[in-house]
């Protein structure tokens, strides 16, 4: 095809504005899950500042997972890894004699420099039977309904989160939770996802740049050598 210099020149310069264009926007993103499972901390006895980001619990014990109960987690979040849990060092319990009032801690890290960002940060909640949940020390969301264990709590806590450590913690009872008793069955459920994104450089984009310099080359030493 002999297009004429003009046109070559344009599509040349077109494709290299649309590689930076590309390379520019590229964005990579990370999902991080986080289940009860054994990994959390647990107590039974309350502690000043159980909840803020610098509370040591390393004198806490790991959460029972999974702790027991009648109902399949399954038929409450299809496909979720996440498992029951309660304090219950010893699993002693059965399910129902278990602590009537507990406190949960876990950690983790995300990495928000460089322009990341939050995209979104949920979570679903049942709790047996009533709790709070906070992350990063703020108190973000309260269920007092004093039962209805089996009703989802779906949480948004992505505009609680920071660069580096963060910390979920939770305050669950069995019982109401300005009441607590011994009302049957007891256990705490999370299954909560944390998705952020970050703008980067494609490595790429050098050597799209020099591919396109490298057509446009080749592309008019055709021209002028079909028109010698
Ligand atoms: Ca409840
Ligand atoms: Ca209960």
């Amino acid at each position: 095809m002999n297009l004429p210099l003009n046109t070559i020149r344009s599509l040349a310069v077109a494709g290299i504005l649309g590689a930076l264009a590309c390379a520019s926007s590229a964005a990579t993103t990370t999902a991080l899950s986080i289940v009860s499972d054994g990994s959390w901390k647990s107590t039974a006895t309350l502690q000043p500042g159980w909840f803020t980001p610098g509370f040591d619990d390393s004198g806490w014990s790991q959460a029972r997972a999974p702790y027991p109960s009648p109902q399949p987690v399954s038929n409450l979040i299809a496909g979720t890894s996440a498992q029951r849990i309660w304090h219950d060092p010893l699993a002693l319990s059965d399910g129902t004699n278990g602590a009537i009032e507990t406190w949960y801690r876990r950690g983790f890290s995300l990495d928000l420099s460089s322009g990341a960002f939050v995209q979104f940060a949920h979570a679903i909640v049942f709790v047996d039977d009533d709790f709070e949940f906070y992350v990063n020390g703020n108190l973000v969301y309260t269920d007092v309904s004093g039962g209805f264990a089996d009703v989802p709590h779906f949480i948004d806590f992505s505009s609680h989160l920071v660069n580096g450590n963060n910390v979920l913690a939770i305050h669950a009872v069995d019982g109401g939770l300005f009441g607590p008793y011994d009302r049957l069955y007891e256990s705490l459920l999370v299954d909560a996802v944390v998705r952020t994104a970050g703008v980067v450089p494609e490595p790429s984009t050098v050597a799209l740049l020099l591919a396109g310099f490298a057509g446009v080359a080749v592309a008019v030493k055709r021209r002028r050598a079909d028109q010698a």
